[in-house]
């Protein structure tokens, strides 16, 4: 078993989309581990999507990103973090495949519904962004 990050964004949780959403990650076997609704920060927001600064559309994800609450949760299942990204399709729902998370509930490129981490590498530096060691480990001891 491994683990990734998901994030429900502000998108899908300001419209309703979270429960179902959730629903779908729970029906494709992936077991929560920890999980918080929160508010980012623009600072927050910004570091947690820095790879993409010098992109035009930095800015506005940032505006998006803070917009609401989200949810960022551990998900765990044998090979999670490539499970996940097939589980969520691409990154554009008109692009996305059916049945795929975004492809149902995202409403665009922008506005997409779920993040999810996109290697090993990255799944334990977003993890560790959203949940201390304490938090994770008052959850599952
Ligand atoms: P993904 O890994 O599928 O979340 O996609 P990326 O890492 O490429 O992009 C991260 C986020 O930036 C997307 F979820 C939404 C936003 N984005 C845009 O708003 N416009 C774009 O053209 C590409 C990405």
């Amino acid at each position: 078993m491994t683990q990734t990050l998901a994030i429900i964004k502000p998108d899908a949780v300001g419209s309703g989309k979270a429960g179902r959403i959730l629903a779908h990650l729970e029906g494709s076997g992936f077991k929560v581990r920890c999980m918080k609704m929160t508010r980012l920060t623009a600072a927050q927001a910004r570091e947690f999507y820095s790879v993409h600064k010098e992109r035009p559309f930095f800015e506005p994800l940032v505006a998006f990103m803070t917009s609401g609450p989200c949810l960022p949760m551990v998900l765990e299942a044998d090979g999670a973090v490539a499970r996940l990204r097939e589980v969520i399709g691409s990154t554009d729902p008109a692009e996305a495949a059916d049945g795929t998370v975004r492809k149902l509930y995202a409403e665009n490129k922008e506005r997409n519904a779920i993040h999810a981490s996109d290697s090993d590498e990255n799944a334990s530096h977003e993890i560790a962004f959203f949940f201390s060691r304490q938090e994770l480990l008052s959850v599952f001891p």
